[in-house]
């Protein structure tokens, strides 16, 4: 008897905020392995195209929609049409995001809203309207994009952590709801990567790219690819009875206290 427990060819995955970075490279994991990637982003559709190019360059079947997370009337009429012209939304992930690296003393609040807006409420209001069409199917996968941050601090990150800590907890209460459903919420919480995002930290002699390196057992900022094996694993029949757990993807980062800067 063959076992297909992670076969995801010919779902759906609506993947948001995957122009590029750590969504793109969930996306194509998944694409690669035969899901229908749709592609969101909300900068421009010359990004969009772009990225579309990029997936089909690899042979995956990708199409694109422009619309904005935190807004929820584009957020409507973006899944009706994704609903109705690509097909039913199999698979969810959450990965649009944005970071400000400001002090809490020297944050506006206006600033702070913003982050928390895209990073936590965002997921809300696209998990809501995608998982309505999972419920009456009862049948979904929601995936939603954490961080470190959803687990430690760190200096300048106050609102992003505050806002990966919720997702963290929201993850756990949307499989709560939805586990009946046959519907299953999980997490991702990638460790340090090398992104576009993570690009003004990461430079050859700032002293937090000699910190990560030290403070990541694996001695290395995460490839993006190395997140692909966990998308296809929580998009696919083998995570059936995983609900509510963030699988963290960070070289072992939060297995560890660390080591002194001078040790080997
Ligand atoms: C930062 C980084 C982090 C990472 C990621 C870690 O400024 O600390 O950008 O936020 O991007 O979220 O999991």
């Amino acid at each position: 008897m063959s076992i297909d427990l992670f076969n995801v060819k010919g779902k759906i995955a609506l993947v948001t905020g995957s122009t590029h970075g750590l969504g793109m490279a969930m996306a194509r994991g998944l694409g690669l392995a035969g899901a229908t990637i749709v592609v969101n982003g909300n900068s421009s559709q010359d990004k969009i195209d772009t990225a579309i190019a990029e997936y089909e360059k690899e042979g995956i079947k990708a199409v694109g929609y422009k619309f904005n997370v935190a807004k929820e009337e584009e957020v409507i009429d973006a899944v009706a049409k994704i609903e109705k012209e690509v097909g039913a939304i199999d698979i969810l992930i959450n990965n649009a995001g944005i970071i400000k690296r400001t002090p809490l003393l020297d944050m506006e609040v206006a600033d702070f809203k913003e982050v928390v807006d895209i990073d936590l409420v965002s997921p809300f209001i696209v998990s809501k309207h995608v998982v309505k069409n999972m419920v009456a199917r009862k049948a979904g996968k929601v995936i939603n994009i954490c961080s470190m941050m959803s687990e430690l601090g760190r200096n300048s990150v106050g609102a992003y952590a505050a806002a990966k800590g919720g997702l963290k907890m929201l993850t756990q209460n949307m499989a709560t709801e939805w586990a009946k459903y046959n519907i299953q919420v999980n997490g991702i919480g990638p460790g340090y990567f090398a992104t576009s995002q993570t690009a003004p930290i990461r430079v050859d002699g700032h002293p937090f790219n000699d910190f990560i390196i030290n403070r990541t057992p694996a001695a290395k900022w995460g490839d993006p690819n190395d997140l692909a094996g966990a998308a296809i694993f929580l998009s696919s029949k083998a995570s059936d009875f995983v609900n509510g757990h963030v699988v963290y993807v960070d070289g072992g980062i939060l297995a560890t206290i660390g080591k002194p800067s001078n040790e080997a």
